[in-house]
């Protein structure tokens, strides 16, 4: 390449990525492959439609591709075609769950999801997102006690209100979901069951961590998280929905699909279904509960108590900090996480009380439990600044060499 300007940038970002422990819950790092495809000269193609069925010509090619990337997500989810499809064209997670509720409900309609300040996500009818502009919504959420769903008290509300689509999905939800509790709730009230599995969607497919597909009736979920490929989602919906959940991706809410996107999911499903690709998925979440140990034994609040996927939130609020000083100190250190709110929060979305600390991009560097006690006493000691962060830039710099970016 020889726009210098930008290759500084993407060499900068490369030395960054490289340097840092990143414990983003919502990133990883994909193959060299996934890359490849995902910089291919399928970026110059436009093809509106859907295999066959293009409004442009000389899509034969295209048709192949999204075809292939639509077997090989059935395939690794264990779905059978006759019952299910899968629209692999929605850019990211947001439009795949704006355009399922499009498809299935009417505007002014009420759903139903996880709040966002216990878990939630913003497409899940925050006030700050236009999902809260065209639908109402009520927002169901864990129990003071124990910080994990609390199914006798969503099965209460929400028979009571009787929304028409009920979302069961998180992006900073630790625990595992009951898929089978949320069928029997959206049963009682006659909805449509969403699972919204963009966090998770890696460790679902490698059997870590319990799937929806028994229960819902769509299922959503962005490729590049735990699922480890190139940015996208896919929505899995059941055959008799397909039509309306096609039509309302194109031409509803998106104009051509990404196909070089398009290429590099069907590149990421194919490493998905790999032996390896479980082995990481476990580790994945192994690594997360030493992790979550590691700091408990270290004093610190893991909300809900620990994790069983790959993600925990510490309350560092306990410890007189918030969670953008926290998330600013480890930074100085070159570890990076997100601040994020823990349940019945004090402090305000922008400052809030906790941090989300993830383990899938540093199990795809390829460490372990071990590494896992040495990360925990870098946070430890950073946080309650008995760590210079300087020093503990250095010494990660040079630890983070054995671990290279793939
Ligand atoms: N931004 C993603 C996350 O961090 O969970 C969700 O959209």
């Amino acid at each position: 390449m020889n726009e210098k300007v930008v290759l500084k940038l993407i060499r900068a970002e490369e030395r960054r990525q490289a340097g840092v422990i990143n414990l983003i819950a919502s990133e990883n790092y994909v193959s060299r492959a996934v890359r490849a495809a995902s910089g291919s000269i399928f970026t110059n193609k436009y093809s509106e439609g859907y295999p066959g069925k293009r409004y442009y010509a000389g899509n034969e090619i295209v048709d192949e591709v999204e075809r292939l990337a639509q077997e090989r997500a059935l395939k690794l989810f264990g779905l059978n075609p006759k019952k299910w499809g899968v629209n692999v064209q929605a850019l990211s997670g947001v439009p795949a769950n704006v355009f399922v509720y499009s498809a299935l409900v009417k505007n002014g309609d009420l759903m139903a999801a996880q709040a966002l300040d216990q878990g939630g996500h913003l497409s899940h009818g925050s006030p700050v997102s236009l999902t809260s502009r065209f639908w109402k919504w009520v927002h169901y959420g864990v129990s003071k006690e124990t910080e994990t769903l609390d199914y006798d008290g969503i099965t209460a509300l929400l028979e009571k209100e009787f929304p028409k689509l009920i979302v069961a999905g998180f992006s900073s939800y630790p625990r595992r979901l009951d898929f089978k509790r949320f069928r029997t709730i959206a049963d009682a009230c006659g909805a449509y069951l969403m699972a919204d599995i963009a966090h998770v969607a890696g460790l679902v497919a490698a059997r870590a961590y319990p799937s929806p597909f028994p229960y819902a009736d769509v299922v959503t979920m962005t490729t590049h998280k735990t699922l480890r490929g190139p940015r996208g989602a896919l929505i899995f919906f059941k055959k008799e929905l397909e039509e309306k959940i096609n039509k309302a991706v194109f031409p509803g809410g998106q104009g051509g699909p990404h196909n070089h996107q398009t290429a590099a999911i069907a590149v990421a499903l194919a490493e998905a279904k790999s032996p390896a690709f479980k082995k990481y998925a476990r580790q994945t979440v192994a690594n997360a509960r030493v992790l979550a140990q590691e700091l408990q034994k270290k004093r610190w609040r893991i909300v809900s108590g620990g994790t069983d996927n790959h993600l925990m939130l510490v309350d560092v609020s306990r410890e007189g900090l918030s969670g953008k000083d926290a998330e600013k100190l480890l930074e100085s250190a070159g570890i990076i996480v997100n601040r994020n709110a823990i349940p019945f929060d004090a402090r305000p979305p922008y400052n809030p009380s906790g941090i989300r600390i993830g383990t899938p991009a540093v199990t795809t560097r390829g460490m372990k439990g071990g590494d896992m006690k040495r990360i925990a006493e870098w946070l430890d000691g950073v946080l309650r600044r008995a760590l210079e962060p300087a020093v503990v830039k250095a010494e990660i710099r040079r630890f983070i060499k054995k671990f290279p970016l793939p």
